[in-house]
């Protein structure tokens, strides 16, 4: 009978990425479940534990599986590193990897030997079924098992890869809730300011052509309800003390209704946490429609992150962002005035990017600057696969084809590093503007903010997390 442990790996921050360190939510969600199944998981975090490798060495042994999940980018090369590390050990553990990278770049995973299987989306709906197959004893049955399990890719006994059906997030009755005794929660808090990351939904419905997330969601966005959501903050301040509980839903604001809600229930629960969300600029204005913005920072909403994209309008339809730039200045504008700081992020350099569009953003960035509570952070666009964007670039260069999960781990937004080289020019000019705006503004725009030329040789200053994320 094979083993009952399973170990989960990840590195979210990258050896060279951030200062700050992130609560491993992928495999804390998927630890879950697993612990459901009756398994004894262990979590390694990459971020926390420098002796990783020995960690891996010594849990090595008897395991189910040893599972791992990475973002396309700095988190994917000690994940890379791990798994060459578990196949000299043993070689016959079965690896399997979920996550964003994964769910769209198996075929290159299973060709450079990194993974026997694929969990593609939503853990919660593969694992049940492969944790079954996998604990099989009849091995000639296992890849009628498989076959039975949702959103899963491996690879059969004759190279050829199998694929079984997507499918969606029905509800979140069978999302447990993370569990944070996989983690020792106080080493994350003290290294971060005593920060606290959650969700309460996963997925998102739109359909921005530079966004992974409409095919890792596959347009479905299911919520927690407002309830359930401020019963696991409370338990959450009352337990671990946080003084920042920071959701990092992919789309928190999808349902404004569930977000009235929410405030109303967290004012009268008066935690005295602080927290932090994200929200779209068109969701902005229609909670505004609902309630008085001002009740955000009484519910302990100081701050928001809004992912503004661009200040063009041409552009901002050819991204499908669903929103002008009108409507970006009036959501920041009114959460300004209701004292909620607007963390807001811009994408230079897209494909298809003209000066004048570039000048648009720019008379955006113009008229934000002043307002005494935003705060910007800049990236070069980095196309990511899956992404209508992506495709598009793909299918006009001969270039895309070869990358190597080591070249994809040196990819990432702040320096733009990727299969689009980007306009050295254009990005040399976008660079003198904003420095030009940071004299302005200096409250508005911090150096970690901003994009670089080159990826950095050493760690680059605190690159701050709530900014990170350029997809919103
Ligand atoms: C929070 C977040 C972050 C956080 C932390 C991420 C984390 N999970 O710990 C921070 C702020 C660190 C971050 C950073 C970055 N992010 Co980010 N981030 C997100 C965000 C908003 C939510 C992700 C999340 O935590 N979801 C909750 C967890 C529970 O879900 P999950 O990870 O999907 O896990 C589930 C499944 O995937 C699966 N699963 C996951 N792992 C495993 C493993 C196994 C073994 C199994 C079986 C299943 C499984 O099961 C889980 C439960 O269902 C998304 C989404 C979005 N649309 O914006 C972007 C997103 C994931 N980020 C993205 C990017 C690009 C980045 C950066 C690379 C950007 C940059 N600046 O270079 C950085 C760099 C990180 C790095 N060092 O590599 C892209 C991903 C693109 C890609 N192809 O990977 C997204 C989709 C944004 C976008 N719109 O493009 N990010």
């Amino acid at each position: 009978m094979p083993g009952k442990r399973v170990v989960l790996f990840s590195d979210i921050k990258g050896r060279d990425g951030y200062a700050s360190v992130f609560f491993p939510l992928s495999t804390m969600a998927v630890g879950a479940t697993l612990k459901g199944l009756g398994l004894d998981v262990t979590i390694i975090d990459a971020q926390v534990s420098p002796d990783w490798e020995e960690i891996v060495r010594s849990t090595a042994a008897d395991l189910l599986f040893f599972g791992v999940s990475a973002l396309t980018g700095p988190s994917l090369g000690s994940a890379l590193d791990a798994v060459q590390l578990l196949r000299q050990l043993t070689p016959d553990t079965p690896v399997v990897w979920g996550g964003y990278h994964a769910t769209h770049s198996y075929p290159a995973l299973f060709a450079e030997k990194l993974a026997d299987y694929v969990v593609r989306g939503a853990g919660e709906l593969a694992v049940p079924g492969l944790v079954k197959a996998l604990r099989t004893e009849n091995r000639t049955s296992l890849d009628r098992l498989l076959e039975q399990v949702p959103n899963l890719a491996w690879q059969r006994a004759d190279g050829s890869i199998a694929v079984t059906q997507r499918r969606k997030v029905g509800t979140m009755d069978v999302i447990p809730p993370l569990d944070y005794s996989l983690v020792d929660v106080e080493t994350y808090l003290a290294a971060n300011g005593r920060e606290l990351h959650t969700i309460t939904s996963y997925g998102c419905p739109h359909a921005c052509t530079f966004c992974v997330e409409p095919s890792q969601s596959l347009r479905r966005w299911r919520g927690l309800d407002a309830e359930l959501v401020v019963d696991r903050i409370v338990e959450l301040a009352s337990t671990h003390r946080p003084a920042l509980i920071s959701i990092q839903d992919p789309n928190f604001s999808s349902d404004p209704r569930r977000v009235m809600e929410i405030t109303e229930l967290l004012i009268e629960a008066d935690t005295g946490v602080e927290l932090r969300c994200d929200m779209r600029a068109k969701d902005v204005i229609r909670l505004a429609e609902l309630m008085s913005l001002s009740e955000l920072p009484k519910a302990g909403f100081t701050s928001i992150f809004i992912g503004l994209e661009s200040g063009s309008d041409r552009l901002l339809k050819v991204l499908r962002k669903g929103s002008t730039a009108q409507e970006a200045w009036a959501a920041c504008a009114a959460l300004d005035e209701a004292g909620v700081t607007t963390l807001t992020s811009f994408m230079h350099d897209i494909p298809g990017e003209t000066p004048d569009d570039s000048d648009k953003t720019f008379a955006l960035l113009e008229r934000l600057g002043p307002l005494e509570l935003n705060n910007q952070r800049h990236h070069f666009f980095v196309p990511y696969p899956a992404t209508p964007l992506f495709e598009e670039l793909a299918a006009a260069s001969q270039q895309f084809s070869g990358w190597t999960q080591r070249q994809w781990s040196e990819t990432g937004t702040y320096w733009g590093s990727s299969v689009w080289p980007g306009r050295t020019e254009f990005r040399r000019r976008v660079i003198t503007r904003l420095r030009a705006l940071q004299r302005r503004f200096p409250h508005s725009l911090e150096d970690s903010g901003l994009p670089q030329l080159e990826r950095p040789h050493s760690t680059p200053a605190a690159l701050d997390q709530h900014f990170v994320q350029s997809g919103n």
